[in-house]
């Protein structure tokens, strides 16, 4: 009897340990509601994750469960990368023309000169039916142009000037005035990384000037949007999202970031606000990671066995 008690004990906290965990999971997060019918070898359009502003020609290259890995055509294998199948970052074969993006043709091949049909001919190969894909209707009040003042996600210290450089669905592209592309991401408007123009004077932060201002520390606001000629993003259109729900030892199953093949079992090992420090089990610690409550790379508890991916147990 007692140990049928503890058992059945143990379950209901394990169940409510994970129901508590998936009521602070992003969609991305969770087991998607399809099965996904990706295989290898079709083809589709997607965000290059090393430079956020370009859709670029991709192939499905392998297939675990609802994750894919995408080979970016053209390029070396080295930049192929993992995303989950029902991601917001690829999109069907001629999405980029029928919604005004520039599709970065794969190498060898001019923007002008690539042609999806031509291309699945002469490549003998088919594009992923629009079927495949995660539908996003959603909308929000950002434009391209639109200024706004915004974490530097590599340098986390910095506020800096920065412009809506792209929209797609409730995913803004924030790119920062003057800088190579490399420091852009994509974000919804309920982002904490995002404030609207006079943020930083009200907080009485620094705001970091465009790169090659000719007065950085004299950085002015309205001088700037009449010399660029751009409006500021309306402060409505920013919506803060609640803090998450993770708590310290949560379990949770993590894509491990040095070989994103694999996923493994994890604890939630402190937390902020809107991030959380992910800690794999039986690993050192020196492996922690800081990433954000809404990473797509973190699942809850059961995700792996219920979308048919391994689940790297720790280790010993
Ligand atoms: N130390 C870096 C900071 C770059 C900040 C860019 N912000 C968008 C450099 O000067 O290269």
């Amino acid at each position: 009897l007692s140990l049928s008690l503890s058992l059945s004990l143990s379950l209901s906290l394990s169940l409510s340990l994970s129901l508590s965990l998936s009521l602070s999971l992003s969609q991305s997060q969770s087991v998607p509601r399809m099965k996904s019918g990706f295989k290898v070898g079709l083809k589709l359009e997607g965000i290059d994750p090393s430079h956020p502003s370009m859709f670029c020609v991709l192939t499905v290259a392998e297939v675990i469960g609802c994750r894919l890995r995408l080979h970016i055509d053209g390029y070396a294998e080295c930049y192929d990368f993992w995303v989950n199948a029902d991601s917001a970052e690829i999109r069907p074969a001629g999405w980029c023309r029928e919604h005004h993006h520039k599709l970065h043709p794969p190498k060898g091949y001019s923007e002008t000169d690539f042609d999806w049909t031509s291309y699945l001919q002469s490549t003998g190969s088919q594009a992923a039916p629009p079927s495949m894909f995660t539908c996003r209707p959603a909308t929000c009040a950002f434009t391209v142009g639109m200024k706004l003042e915004a974490v530097d996600r590599k340098n986390p210290g910095l506020v800096c000037v920065a412009t809506v450089a792209d929209v797609m669905d409730d995913q803004i592209l924030v790119h920062f005035d003057n800088w190579e592309d490399t420091y852009d991401y994509w974000c919804d408007s309920s982002s904490p990384y995002i404030h609207p123009v006079g943020w930083c004077e009200e907080q009485g932060r620094p705001l970091t000037a465009p790169q090659g201002h000719p007065n950085p520390e004299g950085f002015v606001w309205e001088e700037y949007l009449r010399e660029t000629g751009c409006g500021a993003a309306p402060p409505s259109a920013f919506t803060l999202r609640a803090p998450h729900g993770f708590q310290v030892n949560h379990r949770l199953e993590a894509v491990d970031r040095r070989n994103p093949m694999l996923i493994r079992v994890a604890t939630v090992a402190d937390i902020e606000d809107h991030r959380l420090k992910v800690h794999y089990d039986g690993w050192s610690t020196a492996f922690d990671f800081w990433c954000d409550a809404d990473l797509c790379d973190l699942h809850p508890v059961g995700w792996c066995q219920r979308t048919g991916h391994p689940l790297e147990p720790p280790p010993g």
